[in-house]
């Protein structure tokens, strides 16, 4: 029988073995892990993968509600053993496939109403997400519910071509490039420890950059990440980051569309998929409470180059947190 659920090293449930079952076969779970539902009972999961198919929140090219399977799909490679940093990832916390949320694709209010409460149930165990989208309109429900669970305003790392601090787009005010401004009049989001990593690209006007300082984002641009390089954009985050619980959410568009063309808004003159892993590699044993990635268009992409950056970027991201899981237990 395919994906059978196996024991591994730290006993836990570990993902499909590709030595004894071909790697392309059977159903996709992300990086052939084991789903939620096939953990034995009393055991319980670090870290959960999960998925939200949602898109109605997009002011371009629609299609990020493939986005979650298509991540699944490209992430069948990932293999357990992260040498970057000397991490199995899958050995030092539990790690599972949640599934999908089911949201209103017609109804964003309710969807967002939906997400915060999967959210707060999927860590009521004090399980981490790491959430694969859809639309960036997700991130505000994720940030209120890790806010929730932290007790207080967590710190924000964005990772974008865009800043995501717009006010409203036909009246409306929950889309998918509104969601930051929103966190901040929330109090979701600790304005202390908040910062923007890889904008590019024409706005509307200064104003777009003079509110987005007003609401106490920092940024460091694409152009920046080039010119500074990794080391000091690691360090300019560390700093503002501190020890506080920390959120990241990964706009795959803050790749350039070489490197991730799946997507709804693309901008040129993006990070390269090397940059932005080095970057997540530097940002070891910040206190990160929960992460996403979002935006990955299929129907834009071409040989997969957008599932897998955006399977790798998620590798890593879990690579962070199991590595803090581990410290923990530890
Ligand atoms: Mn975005």
């Amino acid at each position: 029988m395919l994906h059978t659920p196996r024991i591994i090293e730290g006993g836990h449930i570990g993902p499909v073995n590709s030595a004894e079952v071909p790697r392309f076969s059977g159903e996709a779970t992300y990086a052939l892990l084991p789903r939620l539902r096939d953990l034995p009972s009393g055991h319980q999961a670090d870290i959960k993968v999960v998925g939200i198919p949602f898109d109605a929140g997009v002011s371009y090219r629609s299609g990020a509600r493939f986005g979650c399977q298509h991540v699944r799909q490209s992430s069948r490679l990932l293999r357990p053993y992260n040498p970057a940093t000397d991490t199995s990832p899958f050995a030092q916390a539990q790690v599972v496939d949640a599934g999908d949320m089911a949201v209103n694709p017609f109804n964003i209010n309710e969807a967002i109403e939906t997400i915060e409460h999967d959210a707060l149930e999927l860590t009521a165990n004090g399980s981490s997400l790491m959430t694969i989208g859809g639309d960036h309109t997700i991130a505000l429900p994720l940030l209120r519910a890790a806010t929730a669970r932290a007790g207080q305003p967590v710190a924000f790392l964005h990772f974008d071509a865009h800043l995501d601090t717009w006010d409203t787009y036909f009246g409306a005010d929950y889309t998918h490039g509104t969601p930051f401004r929103r966190a901040v009049e929330e109090g979701v989001i600790d304005t202390e420890a908040i910062c923007h990593v890889g904008t590019r690209g024409p706005l509307y006007g200064r104003k777009d950059l003079e509110d987005d300082r007003r609401f106490g984002f920092g940024i460091i641009t694409s152009s920046d990440v080039f010119r500074q390089g990794v080391d000091e954009v690691v360090d300019r985050l560390r700093q503002r980051v501190g020890r506080r619980p920390l959120y990241i959410s990964v706009d795959i568009d803050v790749l350039d569309p070489a490197h991730a063309p799946g997507t709804g808004t693309p901008e040129a003159g993006g990070m390269t998929s090397r940059e932005i892993l080095e970057i997540l590699r530097g940002l070891r044993g910040l206190n990160i409470v929960g992460a996403d990635v979002v935006e990955v268009a299929p129907a834009y992409d071409h040989a997969e180059l957008t599932g897998i950056a955006a399977s790798h970027v998620a590798y890593d991201l879990i690579t962070l947190m199991a590595d803090l899981k581990a410290g923990r237990k530890n």
